[in-house]
């Protein structure tokens, strides 16, 4: 099995986050990459890690063209300057945080025309909804280069299978993670959706047909994948807007009957305010979107169980690619998890996935127990050897 990742992926290293009020050494670190990769190492004959950039590919196309497929122009401008903008206005040299947010009840939000002309602490809000995402003189490399990560696995399915080709397993070993960020905003410790661009890429290869063609995104994570898909925050306040309005953040899919996506997660825990049974996508997006929230303390039988139901929705859809957002902060002692995963249900969790047959991008998402992390990402991905 094929899996890709960017040395650049461990500049991201903010010294901190703030969590449930508390100021705590950042999660999210650049160790569990290599922790990953060193567990996948450990068996050469099953994992080939490359190295790829996937600008100085042969493929020649700029990355942001991609990124432009699912997040604003004016939120990668916003990402690639927001650092030096706010030591320029003299806040600190450490990261870009926010002070406020616009908070729905504050709406009408500023146009997206005004928010250039907003202070840098006004855009930080703006643009990010939590206090796990500083933004550090490193982070937007490191952004572009998850990103590229997952293109290049990206296309590296493509090649070996193409739309319903041949089962394929490849992995994108991505850091920062994705499924947090919508089209204009980063949180969770996210930035760029990465499996969102994937999709996009994968769809504009065969962009000749008149008909996009499917893919399934199936996310594992702990946490609801909000980036991914879910009604927009605005909409779930009942405030007097329409989701089309361009002032607010139109989680990337929710509109989109191409995109099937279906989401394991914890209920009642972060991010709180999306990932409902209730949300069934909208317009012509309507039941493309199935979430399974479970309950603090899930166990391996009753986890597998919703897992076949959401992989049987996944086989009547027929997509030709799956794309799995894949966290292992299910697992029973993770820090951010209430879950009580075994890591042999990270083997059957594989063979679940593997049983559809279909070819297969795994993006990496969460994870936080170092300890454990490396070999229940291995796991899940044994079953794809070749
Ligand atoms: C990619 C990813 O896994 N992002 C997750 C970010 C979640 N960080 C906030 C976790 C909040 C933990 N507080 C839980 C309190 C009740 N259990
Ligand atoms: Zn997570």
């Amino acid at each position: 099995m094929k899996v890709f990742w960017d040395p650049d992926c461990l500049l991201h290293d903010p010294p901190y986050e703030i969590l449930s009020g508390d100021k705590l050494p950042y999660f999210e670190s650049p160790a569990r990459l290599q922790l990953v990769k060193k567990a996948l190492e450990r068996n050469p004959l099953l994992f080939e890690c490359e190295v790829v950039s996937f600008e100085s590919s042969s493929h020649g196309r700029d990355i942001t063209r991609y990124i432009e497929l699912v997040h604003s122009r004016e939120y990668l401008s916003y990402l690639s300057n927001a650092y030096d903008e706010w030591v320029r206005s003299g806040a600190s040299t450490v990261a870009v945080l926010p002070e406020t947010f616009p908070h729905p009840k504050l709406l009408p939000a500023p146009t997206q025309t005004d928010v250039g002309s907003l202070s840098p602490f006004a855009q930080a809000g703006y643009y990010c909804f939590d206090l796990s995402c500083p933004i550090t003189k490193t982070t937007y490399s490191s952004a572009i280069a998850s990103v590229g990560v997952a293109l290049s696995a990206a296309r590296e399915l493509a090649a070996a299978s193409g739309p319903h080709g041949p089962q394929t397993g490849v992995f994108a070993l991505c850091r920062p993670p994705g499924h947090h960020a919508g089209t204009s905003l980063c949180g969770g410790y996210c930035f760029f959706n990465n499996v969102a661009v994937a999709a996009r890429f994968l769809q504009s290869l065969s962009s000749a047909r008149a008909e996009r063609h499917r893919i399934a995104i199936l996310d594992i994570d702990y946490h609801h994948g909000n980036g991914s898909k879910s009604l927009p925050l605005a909409l779930r306040f009942s405030l007097q807007v329409k989701h089309t309005d361009s002032r607010i953040a139109q989680e990337i899919f929710y509109s989109d009957p191409s995109v099937l996506y279906s989401s394991l997660h914890a209920v009642d825990d972060y991010p709180y305010f999306t990932g409902a049974v209730t949300e069934k996508g909208v317009g012509e997006g309507m039941n493309a979107n199935f979430n399974y929230p479970l309950p603090r303390g899930t166990e391996d039988s009753d986890y597998c169980a919703a897992l076949l139901e959401a992989t049987e929705n996944i086989r009547k859809f027929d997509p030709g690619y799956l794309l799995v957002s894949v966290g292992v902060d299910t697992f029973s002692n993770d820090p951010q998890g209430d879950f009580k995963l075994s890591h042999s249900c990270y083997t059957a969790i594989g063979e679940i996935i593997a049983d559809l047959g279909k070819p297969t991008l795994f993006v990496m998402e969460g994870g936080y127990h170092m300890e454990t992390l490396g070999e229940n990402f291995r796991a899940v991905l044994e079953e794809f050897q070749e």
